[in-house]
């Protein structure tokens, strides 16, 4: 079923065994078509849609960007991403908890990653299954918001091990939350001490030009 015009694919995990391998062959394809493939993890609420749609509305002159939904159900955030005018699918997990590469690699038989420059991945919102699994991504991208608190990096490590960049997202409600800077980022170096770190708020704007540079920087280094 589809609503508001978003197509909805339904992908299980259950066909795919070996999905290291056709992580690989996803990245190397993505490679060969210059698709700069960013996989999304966060929380439920931690902002991923929100941070994307500012992402996407600084670069969308730039690059030609298309969305890839995961979610247990609903189409809500296609239809979020496709009224900011980007191209977006709906992927529904049939119960599972993340996206592997099999079920990213089926999803792009809908979704054919080669017409754009960049493709985000908004994987469905926990932070434990979607650090299990390689999608085939180019870059890991972990959202954690100041809501959650500064010890989500002691409780669930892999999360912060697997990513190369962490935003730290909503630091407009500094005033409400005891959210310590310097600690987050030591107990994310700890775990991965080259991972690039963001503080930013994706409903001011605050912090985004740094990392929207960055990401533009990394894009042009892989399609160079
Ligand atoms: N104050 C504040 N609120 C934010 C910020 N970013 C997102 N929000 C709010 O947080 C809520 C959840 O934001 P979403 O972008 O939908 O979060 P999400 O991670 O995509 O959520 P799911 O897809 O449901 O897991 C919404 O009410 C947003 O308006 C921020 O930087 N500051
Ligand atoms: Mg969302």
């Amino acid at each position: 079923m589809s609503s508001k015009n978003v197509r909805v694919i339904s992908v299980n995990r259950s066909v795919f065994a070996t999905n290291d391998r056709i992580a690989e062959e996803t990245r190397e394809q993505m490679k060969r078509d210059k698709t700069f493939f960013v996989n999304v993890m966060a929380s439920p609420g931690a902002g991923k849609s929100t941070t994307l749609l500012r992402t996407i509305s600084e670069l969308k002159e730039e690059f030609k960007i298309g969305v890839m939904e995961a979610d247990i159900d609903a189409t809500v955030d296609a239809e979020k991403m496709q009224a900011a005018g980007v191209d977006s699918i709906q992927v529904h997990t049939e119960g599972e908890c993340a996206m592997n590469a099999g079920m990213v690699k089926k999803s792009l038989e809908s979704f054919p990653s080669e017409e754009y420059d960049l493709l985000f991945l908004e994987n469905v919102g926990n932070l434990v299954c979607p650090a299990e699994e390689d999608t085939g991504s180019t870059m890991n991208l972990e959202i954690l918001s100041y809501p959650e608190g500064d010890d989500k990096p002691l409780k669930y490590p892999l999360m912060f091990s697997v990513c190369q960049v962490v935003l730290i997202n909503k630091i407009d409600t500094r005033d409400y939350f005891d959210f310590d800077d310097d600690a987050v980022v030591e107990r994310i170096h700890a775990l991965n001490p080259d991972c690039k770190i963001f503080f930013l708020s994706a409903k001011t704007g605050e912090g985004f030009d740094a990392w929207v540079a960055y990401l533009r920087e990394e894009i042009k280094d892989y399609q160079a």
